[in-house]
């Protein structure tokens, strides 16, 4: 360490956003003292959002643990004993030899999700140690699964532009995301192409900080978007305004699909998404007549039992008007599958038994309590998520965690809703203090982060635990012994063999210069698609797809309301939405106390001719229920939300809210029509005054 002399160490975002900003810590005398933006990253621009801008307070934020805690009363009782790390490594890894003794490796469970984003600390601990264990397997599928195989299997992988491209669109199509709030650093290219002449329609239920500087808000019911999608089609395709040469040249299934859409007709259209019809029919026909028009969507418009038809839809709707490979035109996802990672260098799973069976995430509650069985999951080993937080259906959650006998282990940064009913609570560190690489899912450079500074206390990465846990278990291949470097330069290596985006992108070159774009063979602003190669099975968009029907789906996009909403009993029953909230990532950052006071009291949006109904007044404590389990949260009495439908944002802890619970204490746990995907805002719930 040089004293009294700053040095600026680069780094990258962790948090699970498609922006992965570089970041420049500046550190003095070992401590870090200012953290900003990198001014020379074309797409951070120097800038961090609300949330991450005070990262230093989450680094040094005094309820940091620095050191292994055992549990000594009841479980969720906050007792705790600090232990040292041998003592917290012999009690579990002789735990789990008797849990495999007696069940197998089966009945011990991982459960990870996206604290952080990277290869090393997320990744690779997601696989290597649990592979070699034989432990069961995790359907990570609560985020976006859905529309990443919606994707996947309609063009073959998700590619999007870059940012700086959309100031080609003419058409910007915005439907159910918000980066105003999750994509924050899209704004400025949207903005400029917005002041060139482009119009930006938002499709979104909730007036959300992204629809107020829209040219025009579409505000459709909730979960009836692939209706309104199809509804387009059918528009489209009767006005013959589809492009037929494009579909016949690039597309399987086009007149099958014209077929299905016809089933759509405006009206039924208007009646499913409560959309007049003149709103309707205008859509489809700027949508159609726009050159270059594109879609960007992500991931919340899609948690709802529908979301994998209603992503299908989404991807079909640029083919119709052969606006793929265009440049400012086509499908704005994500960028995560330029660069793919070699599954078996991370993973070594060819050297390891076969994974026993995987547990869906979205039903963790269940699974604790009995819905997995033979083995029962004995042991539940929690890093990087914050289940009790975040994971739906929470009570349910809490139920499965106080189970006796059930041995938890929880590795985090903080005492969280889900440490607190830990056996053993394991010190994390922080992004500032581990080593990692970031491939970002929002643009199109690697990000390579540097330790800044040593790590708080007894703090130890996921990594280094993941080989404190080999050496206790006995597990001595060279893979789990490797440093991190190591790892990240093997990972890069294999992968290079198969993946020409890696073209001249080595473990040194990030080291050294943080960010480094992918290799494009046509250069940086290579458009998606542009040879118009997709690398699905038929080599063309699959309009109808074959790999939909494989999973058990109708090959054709469909609409079917979600069970949830048709059961409905209509006894003042409202849509209650969770999405993103603006200054906290899922529940990351959610426990500094200057984002806190920024975001409020956890709160409700409830339309103004509802809250009448109800006798709710604006700032009002409100009991908002469902048989699932209830939350008290502040009521927002606004027009941003149509009558019949309510936002609460994700994030807030249980621990620090009024009632010590929050809104997934009344999500479902119910799995979507695709890929496991989560269900969050299919649900239904009611509202009072406290
Ligand atoms: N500030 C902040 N940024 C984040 C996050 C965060 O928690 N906070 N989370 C990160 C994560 S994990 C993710 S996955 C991404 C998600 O990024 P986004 O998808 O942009 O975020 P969400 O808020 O989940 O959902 C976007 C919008 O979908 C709308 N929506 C919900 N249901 C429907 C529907 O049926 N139809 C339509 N048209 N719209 C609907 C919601 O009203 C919401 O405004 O954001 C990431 N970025
Ligand atoms: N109601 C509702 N709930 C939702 C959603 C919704 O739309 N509505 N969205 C869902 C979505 S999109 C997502 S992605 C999930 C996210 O769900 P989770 O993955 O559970 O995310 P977080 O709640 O942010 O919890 C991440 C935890 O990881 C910890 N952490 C961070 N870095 C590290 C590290 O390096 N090591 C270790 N060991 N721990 C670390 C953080 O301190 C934090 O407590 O939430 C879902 N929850
Ligand atoms: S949360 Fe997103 S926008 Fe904010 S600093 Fe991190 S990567 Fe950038
Ligand atoms: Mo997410």
């Amino acid at each position: 360490m040089i004293t009294g002399e700053s040095q600026f160490i680069r780094g990258a975002c962790p948090h699970d956003c498609p922006d992965t900003c570089a970041v420049i810590t500046e550190v003095r005398d070992g401590k870090a003292i200012s953290f900003r933006g990198d001014p020379d990253h074309p797409f951070t621009q120097g800038w961090l959002c609300a949330k991450v801008r005070l990262y230093l307070d989450r680094v040094y934020h005094p309820d940091r643990l620095t050191q292994p805690l055992r549990r000594v009363g009841p479980k969720g009782g906050g007792q705790w004993e600090p232990i040292s790390w041998e003592a917290a490594v012999s009690e579990i890894t002789s735990r789990w030899n008797a849990i495999i003794a007696e069940h197998g490796p089966a009945a011990i469970l991982p459960y990870s999700y996206s604290g952080t984003l990277g290869l090393l600390q997320l990744a690779v601990c997601n696989e290597r140690f649990w592979n070699r264990m034989g432990a069961s397997g995790l359907e990570r599928s609560i985020c976006g699964a859905a529309a990443e195989t919606a994707v996947q299997a309609t063009l073959g992988g998700r590619h999007a532009p870059t940012a700086e491209d959309i100031i080609h669109s003419k058409l910007i199509i915005i439907w159910g995301n918000n980066p105003s709030s999750t994509n924050p650093h899209f704004v400025p290219f949207l903005r400029q192409a917005q002041r060139s002449g482009a119009k930006v329609i938002v499709i979104d239920p909730r007036r959300t900080l992204t629809a107020r500087s829209a040219d025009q808000h579409i505000q459709p019911r909730p979960a009836s978007d692939g209706a309104l999608a199809l509804g387009m089609m059918h528009i489209i395709f009767s006005e013959n305004l589809h492009d037929e040469a494009w579909l016949d040249a690039n597309t399987v299934g086009w007149r099958e699909l014209r077929e299905r859409a016809a089933d759509y007709p405006v009206e039924r259209v208007a009646k499913i998404t409560g959309l007049s019809t003149n709103v309707i029919l205008a859509l489809a026909r700027e949508y159609a007549t726009t050159r270059p028009s594109i879609v960007k969507f992500a991931d919340g418009i899609q948690r709802h039992a529908n979301g994998g038809q209603t992503s299908r839809a989404l991807c079909c709707l640029p083919a119709i008007v052969g606006q793929i490979g265009v440049r400012g035109g086509g499908l704005y996802y994500s960028t995560s599958d330029y660069v793919r990672w070699d599954a078996e260098t991370v993973g070594h799973a060819s050297e390891c038994p076969p994974v026993p069976r995987i547990v869906n995430m979205n039903r963790i509650g269940a699974a604790l309590t009995g819905e997995v069985n033979d083995p029962p999951i004995e042991s539940l080993f929690v890093f990087c998520s914050n289940p009790v937080a975040s994971s739906p259906n929470a009570s349910l959650t809490i139920e499965g965690l106080k189970r006796e006998g059930l041995f938890t282990v929880v590795h985090e940064l903080f005492m969280t809703d889900t440490a607190q009913y830990a056996d053993i609570v394991l010190p994390a560190t922080s992004q500032l203090e581990q080593l990692d690489l970031h491939k970002p899912y929002g643009h199109r450079h690697l990000q390579f982060n540097n330790p800044a500074i040593e790590p708080l206390g007894e703090s130890k990465s996921n990594w280094e635990v993941m080989q404190l846990l080999a050496e206790g278990m006995g597990y001595d291949e060279p893979w789990l012994r490797q440093s991190g470097e190591e790892v990240l330069d093997e990972i890069i290596e294999a992968s290079r063999q198969s993946c020409p985006a890696l073209d001249g992108i080595t473990l040194e070159r990030l080291k050294s210069e943080g960010t480094v774009p992918i290799a494009f063979p046509n250069g940086p602003q290579q458009v998606p698609y542009a040879d118009l190669k997709f690398s699905t099975p038929s080599g063309k968009v699959e309009l109808r797809c074959e790999t939909m029907r494989e999973m058990g789906m109708d090959p054709l996009p469909e609409y079917i309301e979600p069970p949830e909403f048709s059961n409905r009993l209509n006894n003042g029953e409202l849509v209650l939405i969770s999405g993103a909230s603006h200054h906290y990532v899922s529940s990351s950052l959610a426990n500094v106390p200057r984002l806190m006071a920024k975001e409020g009291a956890p709160f409700i949006e409830i339309n103004t001719a509802d809250a009448a109904t109800l006798s709710i007044r604006d700032g009002q404590d409100v009991t908002v229920e469902n048989r699932r389990g209830s939350c008290v949260l502040r009521a927002v009495v606004t027009e941003d939300v149509p009558p019949g439908v309510t936002v609460a944002p994700k994030g807030a802890w249980a621990k620090t809210s009024p009632d010590r619970r929050n809104v997934n204490w009344t999500t479902s746990d119910a799995i979507g029509d695709l890929a496991g995907q989560s269900t969050f805002h299919s649900n239904l719930v009611t509202i009072r005054p406290v």
